[in-house]
């Protein structure tokens, strides 16, 4: 099979782990060919931190993309993430036309978590949002992105696979043909993702064990494993499963690393931190050298 080239376009923070310093390493472990275009410098991710610096570079993707259309690029996929300014959407819209060429577009819609949208984003992003996925191949939100996306409430945990498939739908009917949704569980100790194809009209789940705590970044890496498995050539139901493996994994080894001493990895801190007091540095799930290993595993 030829290498595949992605772009993935979304914010590098500075410390923690999340965006560019996971998709990059992981797309990269799965023999990937993978350019970026970050959106923002930040010191840190937002999730827990106060104080951190933000510095927009929305004028440079309007620059680095003019460089690349004289350049004739063209990307198997293009990935985006974290997009932090509303013009960000629109540039994206005109940078897939652009690039997609015969290759896919996968959006994972970032930018709300438990009910709540990140700091710095304002009510109407969603929507902003939505009018972008209808230009996908494929997305990607967690149950909090995807209602708010629709303009519905958050409905918390006090739903059925009724809602979770019709939820699946009318996200398609916006324009994506596949639709994973993250973050779906109908069992306290099992947590996992669906997926819907409109092309086939069917529906499928995974789950797996849910390992207590909140672990940042997670939505990253898990969209960076289902981009991984789809480029490698696995169709959605078994990507979703090669993501959410590989992600309680990662999971699993970030949680071990609190009690293993092991200082090449942030320290895991449990409990959810939206709304505590922050002097800590929160669990981040990231990938070591060996997780190289890992990666190339789960896509045999
Ligand atoms: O993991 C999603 C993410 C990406 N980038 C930044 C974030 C977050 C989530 O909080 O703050 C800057």
């Amino acid at each position: 099979m030829a290498q595949k080239r992605a772009v993935t376009v979304q914010d590098i923070s500075c410390f923690g782990k999340c965006s560019l310093t996971v998709a990059l390493p992981i797309i990269s472990a799965a023999g990937i060919e993978v350019a970026a275009i970050p959106t923002a410098v930040l010191s840190t991710h937002t999730g827990g931190f106060t104080g951190y610096t933000y510095r927009d570079l929305t004028d440079d993707i309007t620059q680095i993309a003019a460089h690349w259309k004289s350049l004739g690029l063209k990307f198997d996929a293009i990935y985006t993430g974290y997009l932090g300014a509303f013009e960000q959407l629109r540039l994206m819209g005109e940078f897939f036309d652009a690039f997609k060429g015969d290759g896919i577009v996968m959006i994972d819609p970032v930018m709300a978590d438990n009910g709540i949208l990140y700091g710095g984003f304002s009510p109407d992003f969603p929507a902003g949002m939505a009018k972008l996925c209808a230009k996908a191949d494929l997305i990607a939100p967690n149950l909090t992105e995807a209602a708010f996306m629709l303009g519905e409430p958050f409905i918390g945990d006090t739903y059925d696979s009724t809602y979770i498939e019709a939820l699946m739908k009318r996200l398609s009917a916006l324009g994506p043909k596949q639709v994973v949704l993250t973050g779906v569980s109908f069992a306290p100790d099992k947590l996992g993702s669906a997926c819907y194809d409109a092309d086939t009209g069917k529906v499928d789940y995974y789950f797996n064990d849910r390992v207590p705590g909140y672990f940042h970044g997670t939505g990253d890496v898990f969209a960076s494993a289902l981009l991984s498995a789809v480029l490698r050539g696995k169709a959605l139901p078994a990507a979703i499963k090669v993501a959410t493996d590989f992600t309680l994994e990662s999971i699993k080894r970030t949680a071990a690393a609190k009690i293993g001493g092991d200082l090449c990895r942030e320290r895991f801190v449990e409990g959810n931190l939206i709304g505590q007091d922050h002097d800590r540095v929160p669990g981040e799930v990231g990938l070591r050298v060996d997780d190289v290993e890992l990666v190339l595993a789960f896509l045999e």
